[in-house]
């Protein structure tokens, strides 16, 4: 058993499938660490009942959160969760490389650019898969939004340009550098991959079309290789990584092969304009899946 329990959000009709972008944020924290964890896996359902009575704290039942059996403690909120891992385990790889705040502010820009496109790319497919929340789900997005799921949805091509345009800043740093705040990877690669993960889960066909294949060249298909480490471990790899890690001394960040960069062209703005629900305070609060 592994000291870190980590708090997962399961869509009833995908199964163990790692998709929620906050929680990913926290998971693939973990595997940028090389923290070994056990998942608990929560439907809707479950984070409402099980969340209060773990946190104590009368806040808001969210996942991820995360248990430390060594010190006892809870702590949640993704950006909370790697701030704690930081001080916990300072053997481990950082993840903000003395450098916190540009980390945050890339967590904010991707908050603001990234998400909302993604989000509702998968939004019809989320309510169809959460099992007896599924009615709830709609009710309160359909609250929040003012409108139906169906509209907020619209088709994957009205969201595209609004992701690519988020995209664009990112492909351009990738250009010069392997990882986006630089030669390290760190909580800004974390963020971004579980926003990507997001859509490549539930949506796959989207994510190589308006991601992978969205400019004309392999930058961002390379960096998302070069960061698989980060999202495509899950807990028995981290088992094995243990194992690994008595045996040797050299981090998987370390081993992480970094690939060489030419210049390239970039893309042409598209010019297109953010949809005016975007611009309303509470859009990002609610987007909680
Ligand atoms: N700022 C929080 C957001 C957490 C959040 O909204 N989590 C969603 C899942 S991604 C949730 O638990 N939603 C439960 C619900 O809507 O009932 C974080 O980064 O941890």
């Amino acid at each position: 058993m592994s000291r870190i329990t980590y708090y997962d959000l399961e869509l009833e009709d995908l199964g163990k499938v790692y998709w929620s972008r906050n929680t990913c944020k926290t998971r693939f924290a973990l595997n940028l660490k090389n923290i070994p964890y056990d998942t608990e896996w929560l439907t809707f359902n479950e984070v409402a009942k099980v969340i209060p009575s773990k946190t104590k704290t009368g806040a808001r039942p969210t996942v991820p959160i995360i248990e430390d059996k060594e010190t006892q403690k809870v702590i949640q909120d993704s950006w909370e969760i790697v701030n704690y891992l930081e001080e916990a385990f300072p053997d481990s790889p950082s993840a903000f490389h003395g450098n916190q705040g540009i980390h945050k502010f890339f967590q904010s820009q991707c908050e603001k650019n990234i998400a909302f496109p993604i989000f509702k790319m998968v939004v019809l497919t989320v309510g169809n898969a959460c099992g007896p929340f599924k009615q709830s789900f709609r009710e309160t997005r359909e609250g929040y939004f003012n409108m139906s799921l169906e509209k907020l949805a619209g088709q994957p091509e009205d969201h595209a340009p609004d992701l690519k345009k988020g995209l664009e800043p990112i492909h351009e740093v990738l250009k010069s550098y392997p990882f986006v705040t630089g030669n390290q990877a760190g909580w800004a690669d974390v963020v971004l991959a579980a926003h990507l993960n997001f859509l490549e889960k539930l949506k796959p066909e989207l994510f190589q079309a308006y991601v992978l294949d969205v400019f004309d060249d392999d930058i961002l298909l390379n960096w998302w290789k070069r960061v698989e480490y980060i999202h495509q471990i899950n807990e028995f790899l981290t088992q094995v990584l243990e194992k690994e890690k008595s045996t040797s001394s050299t981090p998987i960040s370390e081993a992480n092969e970094q690939n060489s960069f030419e210049e390239e062209d970039g893309e042409e703005e598209d010019g297109e304009e953010a949809l005016e629900i975007e611009n309303r305070p509470e859009a990002l609060e609610n987007q909680n899946c």
